[in-house]
């Protein structure tokens, strides 16, 4: 048998719904062997972000080295990276593994409104990172702050795929749910065509870590082996399942049910 391996490079929730947890548990839903690089530790509940601890470069660096010398994977994710000096470092190393399906998060700001990502690290971010990206994931305002424009329009939203395109990405996927529409539109740009992925918006609180399951979600279909454009609509399936169907955990944002796309589609649920 062959295993799928997909990693993740990024932030521990300890309340499970986000990061690194999120990621695992995706991963393991959709069949692919999940591996993790923390980059640093949060302590945090459906309330809030109480604490954030970066982990030092060394021990980051001998995390994905670990990976690097043994192991290997099909397809990778970052998600919290925190500094310019964390992003270096990971996309020195992911170029030195000639690593490629890389899936770029780029998590700047957590619900509640804690930093996740320091302003300064946005240059690391386009320098280093998104020229090694095989599809940037970014909500409205992370694309905002990217491409230094303000977005309004389904056109504003286009160029500013375009402009993530002309920075080395190869594909983007702009995120639509931070917008207030009746239904949420998702734009997928492979350097050439716009695909529209449209759906109604649901009513919820309980949306911590949307983003981290959608961009753990594409990364386990591209560890597959899924071509980018079925890993992002399979990704899209993935994470309206598991908003659909709320687990009503805590007292604040709670998280999304990573159970709900699999029980669905073996029909026990
Ligand atoms: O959803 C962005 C995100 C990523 N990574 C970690 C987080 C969050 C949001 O709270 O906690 C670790």
């Amino acid at each position: 048998m062959i295993i799928a391996k997909a990693l993740t490079i990024a932030g521990s929730d300890s309340g499970g719904g986000a990061g690194i947890q999120a990621d695992l548990k995706t991963f393991q839903e959709l069949d692919a062997y999940g591996m993790s690089i923390i980059t640093a530790v949060t302590a945090q509940n459906t309330l809030g972000v109480h604490g954030v601890y970066p982990v030092p470069i060394e021990g980051i660096v001998e995390q994905i080295d670990a990976i690097g010398n043994d192991m290997g994977t099909n397809a990778l994710k970052t998600g919290m990276l925190f500094s310019s000096e964390i992003i270096e470092a990971v996309s020195e190393r992911i170029h030195h593994y000639q690593w490629d399906n890389v899936v770029i998060d780029p998590v700047m700001i957590a619900k509640g409104g804690a930093k996740l990502l320091q302003d300064e690290a946005v240059n690391a971010l386009i320098d280093t990172l998104i020229p090694l990206s095989t599809v940037v994931t970014p909500n409205i305002p992370e694309a905002e702050m990217i491409t230094n424009r303000k977005i309004n329009t389904v056109e504003d939203r286009k160029k500013a795929a375009k402009d993530i395109v002309q920075m080395g990405a190869t594909s983007v996927v702009m995120k639509g749910g931070h917008g207030s529409a009746d239904d949420v539109v998702d734009l997928f740009f492979d350097g050439e065509t716009f695909v529209e992925m449209t759906s109604p918006r649901i009513d919820t609180r309980h949306t911590h870590g949307t983003g981290c399951t959608f961009s753990a979600a594409i990364t386990a279909e591209l560890a597959k082996g899924v071509e980018i454009k079925q890993a992002v609509l399979t990704a899209k399936d993935f994470i309206r399942a598991a908003i659909e169907t709320e687990l009503g955990i805590g007292e604040g944002h709670g998280p999304t049910n990573h159970w709900a796309y699999k029980k669905r589609s073996v029909k026990s649920f």
